[in-house]
């Protein structure tokens, strides 16, 4: 079953759907779900949720609907240097901090910081940004772990943390310059729910750049790559901070186009999820 906010091409108003096939959506806000995290507080979603679809009068094809991030007011956090691909990218990139990222892969606390905030983010179809004065420019795709208002882990959804490479290696304390700017994180558009971390863990991840419709990059991992469990990330992110209107946590990426290679505006970024979907994104100079 998977989540999300959608729209007509005639109506621009956001709102909430459920799909359980992929055909169609059944609306959920006129059964008085009024946004997916007002969803993801329901006890036991997936039976609610279901019993919800009986009563909802409209059901519309999610080929007619064009699909919104699936988020509002939630903060984004990530996790970093979880894949061994990770840490091995980021060693090469920077002279000066590589031994962090060694021993931060290895270290029982994680490496976790702020992303962004849910009205920041960039929905499926609008533009991800690259910073003006950076030269080395990549998207990361990121499975993204989302939490309700209580902490509990109820959804997964799909994340791109772009981020400034030769930002970030020239010095490790420019890594919120690097990580945080206008557009720099996509989400969406689904948020599949009712999944065990088993489950999750058995699916691929893929990644396709384009440039004038060209492919020029092409890569792929396995969630089952990440070295920490959910459990762990969810503990350490929500270690001595509370989230009361829900929170998100990107998982890290395990793909990474090859050191010559840096985003351009017009590049279109196309990330799929087994299990949950497909995000994809012009790019933009900001
Ligand atoms: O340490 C810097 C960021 C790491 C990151 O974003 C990742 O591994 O995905
Ligand atoms: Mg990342």
């Amino acid at each position: 079953m998977k989540i999300g906010y959608y729209h007509t091409p005639t109506d621009p108003i956001l709102r909430t759907g459920v799909t359980v096939d992929n055909v169609d959506i059944f609306d959920l806000t006129s059964v008085g779900i009024h946004s997916p995290a007002d969803a993801l507080e329901q006890g036991d979603i997936v039976d609610r949720i279901l019993h919800l679809t009986k009563r909802s009068s409209m059901r519309i094809p999610v080929a007619n609907v064009l699909m919104g991030p699936p988020v509002n007011d939630q903060e984004i956090w990530a996790a970093g240097v979880t894949y061994l691909r990770s840490k091995t990218a980021r060693m090469e990139e920077s002279d000066f901090s590589a031994s962090a990222y060694d021993r931060v892969y290895d270290a029982e606390r994680p490496e976790i910081f702020f992303k962004a905030l849910g009205w920041k983010t960039s929905g499926p179809g609008r533009p991800v940004g690259i910073r003006h004065d950076a030269r080395w420019s990549v998207p990361e795709p990121e499975l993204v772990l989302v939490y309700n208002r209580r902490g509990d882990h109820v959804g997964y959804t799909i994340g791109n943390d772009m981020s400034s490479r030769d930002i970030e290696g020239e010095n490790l304390l420019y890594l919120p310059q690097a990580k945080t700017y206008s557009a720099s994180c996509a989400i969406g558009p689904w948020i599949r729910v009712g999944v065990e971390e088993a489950e999750a863990r058995s699916w691929g991840i893929r990644m396709e750049i384009l440039r004038d419709g060209r492919q020029v990059f092409a890569g792929g991992t396995q969630v089952s790559q990440i070295k920490r469990s959910f459990s762990e990330l969810s503990r350490w992110l929500h270690c001595c901070q509370k989230f009361p209107t829900g929170s998100m946590l990107l998982t890290g990426t395990g793909i990474v186009p090859p050191n010559e290679f840096t985003l351009q505006a017009g590049d279109r970024v196309v990330i799929e999820i087994d299990g949950i979907g497909r995000l994809e994104n012009p790019v933009a100079v900001v």
